[in-house]
């Protein structure tokens, strides 16, 4: 038995669960069958509760009122930016900005960082992989300096072509955006390598960690990554909250993305001074509960074995590619050798809303369509997949009550 084997077998997945209460709810007669971690993750009670809890003990506005509400507002979200600066083990507080979420985050460098330094010429180099969140606003920010947008292409198996990227680096190349994993083949981008690749060619990295922050121990000075965005919604946090990570030279150089209140340091109408890093990037009253609930799911994950977690995801994710390889008809779209947390499919015969419809009448949950990532679909020349994607809270039981359905699909369509 490997270690990560070993791993799984210790992780009690009851006992996770037992966290979750949606978990037990029942949708149309039939016990929740949650294969939609990837859209958003369900909440722990603990997380349910430090929200709660922050509106009915604490709830002011932050770092405006000398009161004890708002001392305790405040205490709570600076303890989250704690929090997430431990999560992704960022070196002090100051490098970690409070967003709405990754494609706040992925808009905020774009539009200070990105408008502020490219010249027409410059290159953002993306990937086929992207989500729509880590393609448009560098499409944005193209049109508004004149930068232009080159793209690494992707294998049959849906991993990138490394050698491709190295052709593609030179020293045009002033920004490079990348998920760390593929939301809608779940593939594993080699990011440390890449990011290396493209510092040598001079290019600032942004990593779009949407879906690696719930499945994958994070760690920005070993990535040594430019930017890190993560949304709290996936990893079992509050929606409307998020995080930024950015190297603070950077983040000191880089004009504000929004003005407001908080993030400046004096207002006249000759001239305004900036708050320091990261307040000047935090403009207006922010989701102070959802920041609290933030924090709250940092402290889940940081209570659970996650080489254990990752190993079980890992044994069901192997269990229902494997499953679902079965059924006759069904392509699986996304081979790549390193993968997590998705598997993304067709069932021939049937259009994958029609199958999403069918599965949801059974109690599954699944997401049907593009994903948000309409150039993945484009590549493999498709319209759209079934995406089953986990959560660390997912079962093999959970993935029999997926091939039922999807029998069903079949007696329905073919
Ligand atoms: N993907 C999915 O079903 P926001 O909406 O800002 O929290 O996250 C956007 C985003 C950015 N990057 C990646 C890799 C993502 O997966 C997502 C969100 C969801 O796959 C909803 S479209």
């Amino acid at each position: 038995m490997t270690t990560l084997a070993s791993s799984a077998a210790t992780f009690n997945v009851d006992k996770v669960r037992a966290d979750f209460p949606i978990l037990t709810e029942r949708v149309h007669g039939k016990p929740l069958v949650y294969l939609d971690s990837a859209n958003t993750s369900q909440k722990p009670e603990s997380v349910l509760k430090a929200m709660d809890d922050y509106y009915r003990h604490a709830n002011a506005n932050i770092h405006r009122a000398t009161h004890l509400l708002s001392e305790r507002a405040t205490a709570l979200y600076e303890g989250s930016r704690a929090k997430a600066a431990a999560f992704l083990n960022a070196p002090d507080m100051r490098t970690i900005v409070l967003t709405k979420g990754t494609t706040d985050g992925i808009n905020l460098v774009a539009q200070s960082y990105g408008r502020s330094t490219l010249k027409p010429g410059d290159e953002i180099l993306l990937t086929w992989l992207e989500h729509h969140s880590n393609i448009v606003p560098w499409q944005l920010v193209a049109a508004q300096t004149g930068a232009v947008i080159k793209v690494v292409p992707i294998n049959d198996a849906g991993e990138l072509e490394q050698d491709q990227l190295s052709a593609l680096l030179s020293e045009r190349t002033k920004i490079m955006a990348v998920g760390h994993v593929s939301n809608a083949l779940g593939t594993i981008n080699p990011i440390k390598e890449m990011i290396a690749k493209a510092h040598a060619a001079g290019a600032v990295v942004l990593v779009d960690g949407a879906q690696a922050a719930p499945h994958l121990v994070i760690d920005v000075q070993a990535l040594d990554c430019d930017f890190y965005v993560l949304s709290s919604h996936k990893m079992f946090g509050s929606t409307g909250t998020g995080v930024l990570y950015g190297r603070a030279s950077l983040l000191e150089a880089m004009p504000p993305y929004q003005g407001g209140g908080d993030m400046i340091a004096s207002v006249t109408f000759e001239q305004t001074l900036y708050n320091q890093v990261p307040y000047k990037f935090e403009a207006g009253t922010p989701n102070m509960a959802g920041v609290v609930g933030l924090g709250a799911a940092i402290d889940y994950l940081a209570g659970i074995d996650r080489d254990a977690a990752l190993a079980h995801e890992d044994a069901v994710l192997e269990y229902a590619t494997a499953q679902v390889r079965e059924i006759p008809g069904t392509r699986i779209i996304g081979e790549a050798r390193h993968k997590t947390g998705v598997l993304s499919f067709m069932l021939e015969g049937a259009h994958p809303h029609d199958a999403g419809t069918i599965l949801d009448r059974q109690g599954v949950a699944v997401r049907t369509g593009q994903h948000c990532a309409q150039p993945v679909m484009d590549r493999f020349c498709i319209p759209a997949t079934i995406r089953a994607s986990l959560g660390i809270y997912n079962t093999r039981e959970d993935i029999d009550a997926l091939v039922r359905g999807l029998h069903k699909v079949r007696e329905l369509f073919t």
